[in-house]
């Protein structure tokens, strides 16, 4: 017998304008998805648990994966309710597990979740991807959020730059910029204002690297026991971008990171979303090496290339292209499927908006018609990986 991945993707539920009929015409099995309207630190009852599980299960789909069970920011600084929440997030994974969905994703980025500076860059090929242009963003940090103290984290060259830069912006072009880099989170339709984000950088002022690693530990120790009584399996998704940004730390960035608070809860729940798009944004994560080294721990698969400059900017490529080399990543996943004897879920992380869907609105980065290329030929990579291995 073969394993192979759980081939799924991303749904953001009722409002999402891909229909979920859409993902199993494109080959998926399973649905990533997550219950967007109960707000962050509360319970997730059986009862919403239940009525998406029928929803996904109407379209003959599995749901085998949240994405995300969301962590709060009471619980990343370790101020106010956190206690309470991290109890809350307990309940939420024994309700999960009696409803039979046991593999939980999350982040531990403080405030933001993943930021691109442009949403729609046009491709060679008039496609649109999401895009992190380095000058875009400090002109943003500096000069347009105004982050207070924010020139201390850029050297005189970077200053310049940014000046340089955002004196060149046309007016609709710093409009854009400001908005996307003040997106909601997934799923939701509610930007940040910047008074908000102002208002919680200022919360995280005395947290360091260190220190927010610690509370990631403290939160682990919390909530692993928990996942591994159910039968659960936990899974960090890395920083996007995988450095630091608006002054708040990253800890979720680099292979030594990973192995820091894989290993201070040494149990197999407590794991990784191996996020290939994310951790590949730097030159120094190799990705088939982590991937061996942390084989015992990768529990959700996310697939996905970007392409670096030497500016520091990066555009998401398709999922074959870019710096990612999919094909040997694709092989090693597929050699830790087959010791471990497990079925992996995948996703392809992203897509391009292309040919129908450019008319369309969708939230960015997970338009229908991308994704669907990028399953297909990620699926036909492990189909030929599959073969050699005979
Ligand atoms: C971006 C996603 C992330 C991811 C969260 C997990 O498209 O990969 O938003 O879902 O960081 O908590």
């Amino acid at each position: 017998m073969k394993y192979r991945f759980e081939q799924s993707m991303r749904w953001y539920g009722p409002n999402d304008p891909v229909d979920l009929w859409h993902l199993r015409q494109a080959g998926c099995t399973g649905v990533v998805t997550a219950l967007h309207h109960i707000p962050v630190g509360e319970v997730w009852t059986i009862e919403e648990i239940k009525k998406r599980q029928t929803m996904c299960e109407a379209a003959g789909l599995h749901w085998h994966v949240v994405e995300s069970l969301p962590v709060s920011e009471d619980i990343k600084r370790q101020t106010g309710n956190y206690l309470e929440h991290i109890a809350n997030y307990q309940q939420s994974i024994r309700h999960l597990a009696a409803c039979g969905v046991h593999v939980i994703t999350y982040n531990f980025m403080p405030i933001l979740d993943w930021l691109r500076t442009d949403v729609a860059y046009e491709m060679p090929d008039r496609s649109r991807a999401l895009r992190f242009e380095r000058k875009a963003f400090m002109a943003f940090d500096l000069h347009l959020l105004q982050r207070p103290g924010a020139e201390r984290d850029y050297s005189e060259t970077e200053l310049a730059e940014a000046r340089a830069y955002y004196d060149s912006m046309p007016a609709d072009k710093r409009e854009q910029v400001f908005s996307n880099c003040l997106l909601g989170l997934p799923g939701s339709d509610v930007p940040f204002t910047p008074a908000e984000v102002l208002a919680a950088l200022q919360q995280y002022q005395h947290i360091d690297e260190q220190r927010l690693q610690q509370h990631l530990i403290y939160f682990l120790q919390q909530v692993v026991p928990v996942a591994e009584a159910v039968g659960s399996r936990l899974a960090i998704h890395p920083d996007d971008p995988p450095y630091p940004l608006l002054g708040l730390p990253r800890i979720v960035s680099t292979e030594a990171q990973l192995a820091t608070f894989l290993n201070a809860v040494p149990s197999p729940a407590n794991g990784l979303c191996f996020c290939t798009g994310s951790l590949g944004v730097r030159p120094d994560n190799a990705l088939v090496p982590m991937i061996e080294r942390f084989a015992d721990r990768i529990h959700f698969v996310h697939l996905r290339s970007t392409s670096r400059d030497a500016e520091g900017n990066f555009v998401e490529a398709d999922h074959l292209d870019g710096d990612v080399d999919m094909v040997a990543v694709i092989s090693a996943l597929s050699a830790v499927m087959q010791q471990r004897r497990v079925h992996l879920p995948m996703r392809p992380d992203h897509g391009h908006q292309m040919l129908d869907d450019l008319h369309k609105t969708t939230y960015p980065g997970y338009s229908a018609i991308g994704r669907l290329r990028g399953l297909a030929e990620l699926r036909g990579v492990e189909a030929a990986v599959l073969h050699q291995q005979d």
